[in-house]
């Protein structure tokens, strides 16, 4: 038999966690695994300008052909204003090399191959703890995969000196992968003044900064949740951001995200951009469609992008609700505990500090599942479960 060396798949700790719970018979069962937004009725929202977007598409009833290698233009460039802003001097001078991608992780996976073929001694440095599938994608193409200090464990916040001092000791041309925005799996975020203090670091030791942007408009704002990309852009420094629309447009199986790189000048993103089509020629030929109808659309549209703006908006005061309800029920019951992270930490997600054990206990025993490392998605959160949830998580700690 051919295949019978192979190893069992373990499993991905949050695909295949919220495949277990699809799986899960209990009606009361809660879903906090993976980062995917529900609405208050436990459904995935399909955002009206998303509809109008889809219809008018529909109405159009055009060809199908293959999109370029590097997506479509109208995408690359509504993606570009809505990163940099309209008026941005490197957008004007066409320093940025953009392209469309297979979801920010088919960007974030390009992006690591280019590196690997054009600065192959370059090693890459992930935030402790990230989002596990990070050391996957640029282990996978090829590269070595090293942590810096992050989160702070006794505090629920970040350890900033201890983040910039391992930053400023890193070889030159380093990859320091950088969450724009709530940070995956913790919540914890930099401050502008530490963006702002983390600048002169990546300039002075030439280090290669790659942003992932994934959850743009679930911190403070659409606008708002740019601001490191626009910083860095700003300082003249050259970097990578990957960003998605698959939780900010609630358009997750489409896959809708994109690779930007922005160089020196705009002879050198002609190089990179050339480079980096070819990479994504070897690897999936060129992205969908369908996603950049949509985005290209709702970004494009002034009524559409309008709704959209409105929309984000309300599924972000939503969770900060859902935030205020969970901290209240557990500091009811359980006064004795601090709760106050559920308050300060932003985006979709919570970093507990529950146990592994105690993560087990809470899918056992009362259907609530989380991510192993107690990371807890608060979109999926709802009127409906928090309190059943708070219970269950007072019921472990
Ligand atoms: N970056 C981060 C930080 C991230 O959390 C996700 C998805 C992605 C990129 C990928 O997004 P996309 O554009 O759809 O390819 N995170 C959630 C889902 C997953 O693990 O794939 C999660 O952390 O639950």
């Amino acid at each position: 038999m051919m295949f019978s060396h192979l190893e069992p798949y373990a499993g991905d700790p949050i695909l295949s966690l919220n495949e277990a719970f699809h799986g899960d018979p209990r009606d009361h069962k809660v879903n906090l695994s993976i980062g995917i937004y529900f609405d208050d009725a436990g459904h995935i929202p399909v955002l009206a300008c998303v509809r109008e977007a889809e219809a008018r598409m529909l109405a159009e009833s055009g060809p199908k052909p293959y999109l370029p290698m590097e997506g479509s233009a109208a995408m690359r460039s509504a993606v570009q204003e809505l990163l940099f802003g309209a008026d941005h001097e490197a957008l004007r001078s066409g320093r940025i090399a953009t392209l469309q991608t297979v979801g920010s992780s088919g960007g974030l996976r390009v992006g690591a191959d280019f590196i690997k073929r054009w600065l192959p001694a370059s090693q890459v440095w992930v935030s402790d703890p990230t989002w596990d599938n990070h050391r996957a994608m640029f282990e996978g193409a090829g590269l070595t995969v090293h942590t810096y200090p992050y989160y702070d464990a006794t505090r629920g916040g970040l350890r900033f000196e201890a983040l910039r001092e391992a930053l400023a000791r890193l070889p030159a041309r380093s990859v320091v992968l950088l969450h724009a925005c709530c940070h995956n799996p913790t919540g914890v975020d930099l401050t502008r003044e530490q963006w702002r203090a983390l600048v002169p670091v990546l300039r002075e030791r030439e280090l290669l900064p790659y942003l992932d942007l994934a959850y743009q408009g679930y911190g403070e704002g659409i606008e708002e949740d740019a601001f490191a990309v626009r910083e860095l852009a700003c300082a003249g420094l050259t970097f990578f951001v990957a960003n998605s629309f698959s939780k900010s447009m609630s358009v997750y199986g489409e896959r809708a995200g994109a690779l930007s790189v922005v160089c020196g000048s705009a002879a050198e993103a002609d190089l990179v951009l050339g480079q980096l089509k070819a990479t994504v020629r070897r690897n999936y030929s060129s992205p969908a469609l369908h996603a950049a109808g949509i985005v290209s659309r709702v970004l494009g549209d002034p009524a559409l992008r309008a709704a959209w703006e409105a929309d984000v908006a309300a599924m972000r005061d939503r969770i900060t609700s859902m935030r205020r309800a969970l901290h209240q029920a557990l500091s009811a019951t359980r006064p004795e505990h601090d709760f106050g992270y559920f308050l300060s930490q932003r985006g979709m997600f919570s970093y507990t500090g529950l146990s592994a054990p105690q993560v087990d206990r809470l899918r056992e025993e009362f259907a609530v599942y989380l991510v192993r490392s107690g990371r807890i998605c608060m979109a999926g959160l709802n009127t409906g479960n928090v309190e059943r949830t708070a219970a269950a998580i007072a019921a472990v700690v």
